[in-house]
């Protein structure tokens, strides 16, 4: 009788609330889990819900980031339809009024300031199919050398580091399944707990199964809390730690002599210099006690496997690439990588933060991870994409340098998609004035962002329940995300846009792609005998097998789990150590009298970046409406900070006003804000756009800054 009942109430249930469910992947972070959602509608009106799909990196999971993802998609503050700015005020427009005014602005800034003189700024929170796109529009539509990404800010280093020291960059050399069973680990500079929620249990895994975990962050994270041992370096010095580790590593016998003979190089030059190198003036220099640095080498060196991952912690630094390398010389030193349970891992940030580094967004780079400085590979792209080779434009500048040239009145016009650099760039005054004197920017994003309020059009895009397309996570596994939900309003999807762009600019013929299938299948060709070669994977088999780790150069290649078990990529096969010096090349700022902490920045469990999408939605804003200063307690006696209390931070760029969090989890001489929030806010108007030479990455982790109570303004003298 229940039963029956239970029954008829069910169907009665679904007839007044009809179900639909859309897949799709998480719109955040690296590890893309797979999502669906469901809508139900009665009369009055819908609901909606997020739910795990199963998947080989997240098994299902999700975190509170994903839980909520849907609310900003339908949030009412989408932008639908074209917006042009006339006389201050946006005002919609059709879509082909808005082609047009990109038509004849682009042309004719590009008759007046030259071909180079309009830039396109990209993402890695595109697809694939996208960001492959987007490099073939800048060189083929536009033929400019400016285009460079977001991305640029978030992995340049790390992937500058694994090429130089192995010749490829796949963010991980190993799968994340391979984490439960490796005995040492070292986490430098990465808050997975917040940042990758759902990996975290294959760490809980590998600790269950007896695992050595050190945590290396000038914090106390939720990560740290997963540690044996907690290296609490001093912001900006991981480079000198790990010659510290490395010092005792080689000093107390634990190199891999067979190792390093078979498939190293450089090996005696780090020798050298950090058995030159003493202990004691490492532990001054990183605030790490000496003694600690001998137990963590010594548990690193001991143990038969092990795996090192870093994140921005490590990398958004002036030295940030020297600094990786560093940690990857240990694990060369020890013989920890191309062997199962050993290996490295570069926490990749965005969504498609690893596939949208490899097919020609960058600077100087071309599908495949190939470079546009190389006459073979522009050779091969330019017959893949039918154009003249010696057309394609050459190599550009970074994402940072690009708004320098933007404030030299150099470049004048710009693309920008899916980003907001006003909020993201270092020295976001100059970012901001810079973007100002623009003569016309194109904004392609979800809300009026930030940056986007200063365009002069907006255009409507589709969002990650819309828009089909491959993702790479941070292992480098290649994923389709299915999503079919219809598009709101006018907006389309990335790809149509640019090639909608293409068309009025009058190369349509090589933009006219029908699906992000058809687009995929050249990326395919573009790829094939580059490093990161995809030829072998297609829609068919990535809906068939899920993910297909690359390389994978054939159809029948089943994908390549772990990589550089017999050979790293460099001609001769050897990887590359290097020696590191203690002190950078770019010296760091150094608190002084006048602005005596070190401010380092990052992120929370429940936003995104800049927030333009997590600050929409009322269940994560909830949790972090605004932003804080962590502070150590003594520090805050020490300069007069109450806990809970609005304080002022200063840096030699800029100031900015945030409540006050007292905390023991931080050192003493360093604060900490996230970057989420923007206006006064904004922390970026504090560090400086000092980029690493080699990678150009600017130093995000390192500023000098000094912090005042707000109560105290008027008091002052
Ligand atoms: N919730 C959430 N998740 C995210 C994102 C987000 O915005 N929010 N963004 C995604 C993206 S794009 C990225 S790039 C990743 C970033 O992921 P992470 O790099 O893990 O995140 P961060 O908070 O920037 O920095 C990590 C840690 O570095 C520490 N740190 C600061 N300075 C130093 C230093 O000098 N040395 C060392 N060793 N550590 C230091 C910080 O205290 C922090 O705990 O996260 C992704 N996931
Ligand atoms: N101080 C400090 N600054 C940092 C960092 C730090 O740790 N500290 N981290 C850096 C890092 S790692 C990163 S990755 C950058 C990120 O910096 P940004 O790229 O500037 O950040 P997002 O907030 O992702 O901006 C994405 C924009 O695109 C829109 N959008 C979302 N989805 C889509 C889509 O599918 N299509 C289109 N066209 N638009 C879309 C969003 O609404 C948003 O406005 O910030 C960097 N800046
Ligand atoms: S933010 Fe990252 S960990 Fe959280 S659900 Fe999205 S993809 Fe998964
Ligand atoms: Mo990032």
């Amino acid at each position: 009788m229940t039963e029956l009942f239970l029954k008829y109430f069910r169907e009665k249930q679904q007839k007044v609330q009809p179900q639909k469910v859309y897949q799709t992947q998480c719109p955040f972070c690296s590890v893309q889990c797979k999502l669906k959602l469901v809508e139900q509608s009665n009369l009055s009106r819908k609901q909606y819900y997020m739910m795990g799909v199963d998947n080989p990196a997240s098994e299902g999971r999700f975190c509170v980031k994903g839980q909520n993802a849907y609310q900003h998609a339908i949030h009412k503050d989408r932008v639908l339809y074209p917006l042009l700015k006339v006389n201050g005020q946006f005002q919609r427009i059709s879509w082909e009024d808005a082609l047009q005014k990109i038509k004849s602005s682009f042309e004719e800034i590009q008759r007046e300031d030259g071909r180079d003189a309009v830039a396109v700024y990209g993402s890695a929170s595109i697809t694939n199919e996208e960001a492959y796109l987007l490099g073939k529009f800048a060189r083929v539509a536009l033929k400019t050398r400016h285009i460079d990404y977001n991305g640029r800010l978030c992995m340049s280093a790390a992937a500058s580091a694994a090429s130089q020291t192995f010749g490829m960059d796949r963010g991980f050399t190993n799968t994340l399944g391979e984490i439960p069973h490796t005995r040492v680990i070292i986490l430098a500079g990465t808050n997975i707990a917040e940042c990758q929620p759902t990996i975290v249990p294959y760490f809980e895994r590998a600790k269950e199964n007896g695992a050595y975990i050190i945590v290396i962050d000038p914090r106390e994270t939720d990560t740290a809390k997963l540690a044996d041992l907690h290296l609490k370096v001093r912001p900006g010095r991981d480079a000198a730690l790990a010659n510290g580790l490395l010092k005792v590593l080689i000093e107390e016998g634990y190199a891999d002599e067979a190792f390093i003979r078979e498939r190293a190089s450089g090996f005696e030059e780090v020798k050298e210099y950090v058995t030159s190198l003493d202990i004691q003036e490492i532990e001054n220099l990183t605030g790490v006690p000496a003694e600690q640095i001998r137990r963590a080498a010594r548990k690193f060196g001991a143990e038969e496997s092990g795996m090192i991952f870093t994140a921005r912690g490590v990398e958004q630094q002036t030295d940030g690439s020297a600094a990786v390398r560093n940690l990857l010389n240990i694990l060369l030193a020890t013989g920890k990588i191309g062997k199962s349970f050993s290996g490295y891992g570069a926490i990749t940030g965005q969504g498609n933060g690893q596939g949208a580094r490899e097919h020609g967004q960058k600077a100087d780079q071309l599908p495949g991870y190939r470079s546009i400085e190389n006459p073979e590979h522009r050779k091969y792209i330019a017959d893949v994409w039918g154009v003249n080779h010696e057309e394609l434009p050459g190599k550009g500048v970074s994402a940072y340098e690009m708004i320098e040239k933007m404030d030299q009145s150099e470049i004048t016009g710009l693309l920008l998609l899916c980003s907001n650099p006003i909020v993201s760039n270092p020295n976001a005054n100059l970012v901001k004035r810079a973007l100002k004197k623009l003569k016309f920017l194109v904004a392609v994003d979800l809300f009026v962002s930030e940056t986007a309020e200063l365009a002069d059009l907006i255009l409507p895009a589709s969002s990650f329940l819309e828009d089909e397309g491959t993702m790479t996570n941070l292992e480098g596994r290649v994923t389709l995300r299915e999503a079919s939900r219809p598009c709101p309003g006018e907006s389309k999807h990335d790809w149509e846009i640019i090639c909608e762009i293409a068309r009025v600019l009058g190369h349509g013929d090589y933009f006219s792609y029908t699906m992000p299938e058809d687009i995929f299948n050249e990326l395919r060709v573009a790829s094939k005998g580059g490093l990161a070669d995809y030829y072998g994977i297609t829609y068919e088999r990535l809906r068939k097998e899920g993910g297909i780790l690359w390389p994978c150069p054939e159809p029948g290649h089943e994908g390549t789990a772990r990589v550089f078990e017999t050979a790293f990529a460099h001609e001769d096969g050897r990887a590359k150590m290097a020696v590191v010096s203690n002190h950078p090349v770019v010296p760091k700022e150094n608190p002084d009298q006048e602005y005596p902490l070190l401010l380092t920045t990052g992120r929370v469990v429940s936003h995104y970046l800049t927030g333009v999408q997590t600050r929409k939605s009322p269940s994560l804003a909830a949790r972090n409406f605004e932003s804080y200063l962590e502070i150590h307690p003594k520090t805050a006696r020490k300069f007069g900070v109450e806990d809970h209390e609005l304080v002022k931070v200063e840096s030699r760029r800029g100031s900015i006003i945030v409540r006050s969090k007292v905390s023991k989890e931080i050192r003493e001489d360093t604060v900490f804000v996230p970057f989420h929030w923007a206006e006064s806010q904004n922390v970026n108007l504090l560090v400086a756009g000092d980029l690493d030479p080699s990678c150009r990455m600017p130093g995000f982790k390192v500023s000098a800054v000094k912090v005042s109570p707000l109560s105290a303004e008027g008091t002052r003298a």
